[in-house]
């Protein structure tokens, strides 16, 4: 029998170029793609996000077919089927004659753990390929952080706007003559403005045999099948894409930052989970829009405020991920310890700002950004809820959340369980920033004006306790100078009342 080279692709890598399938003749590869236990139930992935992947590789598997590529597909319910990676890979190397593995790098610490053993293990030569999908390099990541005090992802990001000639003019000088434009992305929205819609793909026989699946497999994980909305094949991600290049990207930079209730999606994009998963091309849909700004179909705050998401962000939390290594996981800086309140698998609270957001995210497996900063995160970072339960309920309900991008985003950027590597303060907010940014106070039980007594909205007493509480190490930040100049001048009566109540309601929770 003819040796083959086994071409592992996993879930996340499920783009058309992948480097592991780089050079390689189609009639000596067998790609293998493994539905498995293991990879469904290390967290208790939402039901959505578990059918999405399964639905997404199942297409792409029928994809690369077509192409010529041979592909074993495993499926969860093969009554063969091991329920890990090494084990499936052992199994395909019974069923096959293989001289060689090729793999492009895991998302996660976890996974290349397992490959790095899979040499040993198989006595079979495996090549791990880097992930060139990203902008950045590993190595260049790393260069750029060597011997920095402060790893700010603004400096990082004119590396990447250099890297890429994005929004550059023909000196090399950024477009508009700012680099960011983030002041002009803080708009609060009113409920009577058009908003665009998400297109709402309908489940096709993929899907649902994947939702059947999913309903009876993984009954006990949070969230709900009912609502499945997501684009499973390449072709539908990009019909998502050209709806939001064409009806949402002009007025994102305005409403970045706003929140409406009942409306889960605004002028967001919809993205992530397809550029996570490989269905989309991130730099070419940096471009896209990079191209609609030079026609003059988009404003400057809407495509720098976007290309800053990806080429930005997006690069600077996975350069910090691995460089930061396995045990970021672990970091606890404000030593936070208080469990997970059940309301964040419930929705159930009176608070309807995190009603909304936890609501929403059990529904459709989505929330926005500042929903997930600013309400879910803000809430738990300010009640000191513990970090690492934080990360795993954020791993665990967004379609999009894969560790290499949803831990720094949580314990970094969100809980400051790091101590200050991603944000130069903790993302911590009173009711004011979110009555500011939102309608949710309106129509809350809650008086979003009121610090003390049954009415008062909870993010007031909770954040000046937060403060109080973490007053030795977060005092030194000039960053917070001013809330602790106004927490130290109030009463001591006050700060004793405010103490209280928030003691109160954590006891409650
Ligand atoms: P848009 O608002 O339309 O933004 C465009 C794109 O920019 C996104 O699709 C995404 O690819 C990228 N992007 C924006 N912000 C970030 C960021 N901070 N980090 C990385 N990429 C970014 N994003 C994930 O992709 N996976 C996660 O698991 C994840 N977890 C998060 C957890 C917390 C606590 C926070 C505060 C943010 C998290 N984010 C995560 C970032 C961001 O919230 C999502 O990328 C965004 O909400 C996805 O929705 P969208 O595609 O509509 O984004
Ligand atoms: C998230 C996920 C889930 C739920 N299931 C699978 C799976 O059955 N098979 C697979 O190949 N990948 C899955 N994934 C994505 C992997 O967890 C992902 O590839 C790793 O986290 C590396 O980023
Ligand atoms: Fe949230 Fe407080 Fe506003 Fe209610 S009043 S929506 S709890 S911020």
């Amino acid at each position: 029998m003819q040796e083959k080279t086994l071409i592992p692709i996993l879930g996340d890598q499920l783009s058309w170029n992948m480097s592991s399938l780089a050079g390689q003749e189609k009639d000596r590869s067998v790609l293998l793609m493994m539905e498995v236990e293991a990879e469904a139930t290390y967290v208790k992935h939402h039901k959505a996000k578990i059918a999405y992947i399964f639905s997404a590789m199942r297409h792409h598997a029928e994809t690369l077919r077509s192409r010529g590529w041979t592909v074993d597909y495993v499926k969860l319910d093969d009554p063969d089927n091991s329920g890990s990676f090494t084990g499936e890979i052992a199994r395909a190397c019974e069923r096959y004659t293989i001289d060689s593995i090729r793999i492009t790098e895991a998302g996660e610490w976890r996974i290349m753990a397992m490959i790095e053993n899979w040499q040993d293990q198989f006595d079979i030569p495996v090549t791990i390929c880097p992930d060139d999908r990203f902008i950045a390099t590993h190595k260049e990541f790393d260069d750029w952080a060597e011997g920095k005090k402060q790893l700010r992802m603004e400096f990082f990001y004119r590396e990447m706007r250099r890297k890429t000639g994005l929004l550059l003019d023909e000196d090399g000088k950024p477009e508009g003559g700012k680099w960011n434009y983030d002041a002009e992305n803080r708009k609060p929205a009113q409920s009577d403005l058009m908003m665009p819609k998400p297109i709402r793909f309908d489940p096709d026989e993929i899907t649902q045999e994947v939702m059947e699946l999913v309903a009876e497999k993984f009954a006990d994980h949070p969230g709900s099948l009912d609502h499945f909305h997501f684009a499973v094949t390449h072709e539908e991600a990009l019909r998502q894409r050209r709806q939001f290049l064409d009806h949402a990207l002009a007025q994102f930079g305005d409403y970045q930052d706003a929140m409406l209730t009942g409306e889960p999606f605004l002028w967001h994009s919809i993205l992530s989970p397809y550029i996570n998963s490989g269905l989309l091309d991130p730099l070419e849909l940096c471009q896209e829009v990079a191209d609609l700004y030079a026609d003059g179909k988009v404003p400057l705050n809407a495509a720098e405020g976007f290309i800053r998401q990806i080429i930005g962000w997006r690069e600077y939390v996975r350069g910090i991920y691995w460089r930061e290594g396995p045990d970021y996981a672990e970091r606890n800086f404000l030593d936070a310890r208080r469990p997970l309140p059940e309301f964040y698998y419930t929705g159930d609270t009176d608070m309807l700002c995190l009603s909304e957001a936890i609501g929403q995210t059990l529904d459709l497996s989505y929330a926005h950004h500042i929903q997930r900063l600013m309400i879910t995160g803000n809430f738990a970072l300010i009640a000191g809820i513990d970090p690492h339960a934080v990360h795993i309920w954020y791993l665990e309900v967004y379609a999009d959340a894969y560790e290499w991008v949803e831990l720094p985003n949580t314990l970094g950027m969100s809980q400051f369980g790091d101590g200050g590597i991603i944000a130069s303060k903790p993302y911590a907010s009173s009711g004011n920033y979110i009555n500011k940014m939102s309608d949710h106070c309106t129509s809350c039980r809650y008086d979003v004006k009121q610090r003390m007594g049954k009415k008062a909205c909870p993010f007031n007493a909770l954040y000046w306790d937060f403060l109080a509480r973490n007053e030795e190490k977060l005092a030194k930040n000039n960053r917070l100078a001013m809330p602790y100049r106004i927490w130290n001048a109030m009463d001591s009566d006050v700060q004793k009342q405010l103490r209280d109540g928030a003691q109160a309601f954590l006891e409650r929770l």
